[in-house]
């Protein structure tokens, strides 16, 4: 246990942290989504394709057991003997070709949410008890990616404990669609002290309902990545390195049996993948010597790791904890050997984690390049001046 706790030593996250997300044994169901992306690919799954399957599955049980029972040759000693029938194979052309429609378009839409990085951005407004119009600046680095309806800007008030998410038409109305500035203008002013969040982009990701009819829409704005980590596959075990803190990398290996328990054992590594939580994470993918693939089921990510090429996904940890995951490419003796651990902690935890292994790597950094970390930039000047952040 000792050498476990040393990667994590001084922050305490090793015990503490639960593990939300891991395969259990005989289970035969999708791991708990734990992400609004994971959570619509289980709608889609479970509210387009299982139906589908299960729907032509038992249609064609039934034709199987109707020509089964009714043409045999004691029922139909006398068979007919025509070959064609046109109405039957229009619609035997037509139909899977509907279904297909049926089950391409959101698959699609998937895809392109897994694959393409959102650009989603975040405008934070300071209420004053006064003020009710906020603006939202409408500026992306393509210009073509502007919020563009309402559906695209989603407000919230942070109270400082918990955010609210407002309604459009019902508690603001907003102008400017297609302009650099969008207003939003709130029918009561934030207190002081309150925020107002407007996340705006075109990736909405998380179910949408299908109309209301399958519960509500949750979908949330995906705003750009916060971070970039980088994943490279190894026989057998994966390297992670943190590119915009220094650079620096360690190698993740499996936890041996004696230092974990059953039910962990080959899910548990001497070294987790430390993450922020609620921010994008970008993940570059690839391998240093055969294929493997980078996958955590419950955020729907799995994604290849190919030597000399870089593959990219993103995510983002709703909540703080463990995520467990496996490779999963077949790629060599000891394949079931190198598990994927994320540990998912607040913003402030992350970054004493990341001046941890600085100081550890001995990273240098000019107080430039700290104050230009993602996340803790602002974070790095606190530290200076509180001596150490809460967690
Ligand atoms: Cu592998």
């Amino acid at each position: 246990m000792k050498k476990l706790i040393s990667g994590l030593s001084g922050l305490g996250a090793w015990a503490s942290a639960a593990a939300l997300a891991q395969a259990t044994p005989g289970g035969i169901a999708l791991q708990p989504a734990q992400s609004a992306l994971a959570e619509e690919v289980h709608f889609f799954h479970n509210v387009i394709l299982m139906p589908v399957i299960v729907g032509i599955s038992l249609f064609v049980l039934a034709l199987l057991l109707w020509v089964m029972v009714r043409y045999n040759a004691r029922f139909n000693p006398t068979p007919r003997k025509f070959s064609h029938n046109t109405l039957v194979e229009v619609i035997w052309t037509g139909v899977p070709i509907l279904i297909l429609l049926v089950i391409a378009l959101p698959s699609f839409d998937l895809l392109y949410k897994e694959d393409v990085i959102p650009d989603g951005k975040q405008s934070i407004g300071q209420g004053d008890g006064r003020t009710t119009n906020f603006i939202f600046e409408n500026r992306f680095e393509a210009a073509t990616r502007k919020v563009a309806r309402p559906a695209h800007l989603q407000v919230f008030i942070d109270d400082g404990s918990q955010m609210r998410r407002l309604q459009h038409r019902v508690d603001y109305s907003l102008e400017g669609f297609g302009e650099e500035e969008l207003t939003v203008s709130l029918n009561a002013p934030p207190a002081a002290g309150e925020r107002v969040i407007m996340n705006g982009g075109r990736s909405l990701v998380g179910p949408n309902g299908l109309f209301g009819l399958f519960g509500e829409d949750k979908r949330e704005v995906a705003l750009a990545p916060a971070m970039t980590l980088k994943v490279t596959g190894n026989q057998w075990n994966w390297t992670y390195a943190y590119p915009e803190y220094g650079d620096f990398d360690f190698i993740s290996n499996m936890a041996p049996e004696s230092e974990t328990t059953p039910e962990l054992y080959l899910l548990e590594v001497d070294n987790r993948v430390i993450v922020p939580v609620g921010e994008t994470i970008r993940v570059t993918v690839t391998a240093s010597d055969v294929i493997h693939a980078w996958a955590l089921p419950s955020f729907a990510i799995k994604i290849d790791a190919v030597p000399g090429r870089i593959n990219e996904t993103w995510f983002k940890a709703d909540r703080e904890g463990v995520y467990y995951g496996q490779c999963s490419e077949i790629c060599g003796i000891k394949h079931a050997f190198m598990p994927i651990a994320v540990e998912a902690v607040s913003v402030q935890a992350f970054c004493r984690w990341i001046r941890a292994k600085q100081s550890e790597f001995g990273v240098e950094r000019s107080p430039e390049e700290l104050a230009a970390e993602p996340l803790c930039g602002d974070a790095a000047a606190r530290l200076a001046n509180a001596g150490a952040l809460a967690r």
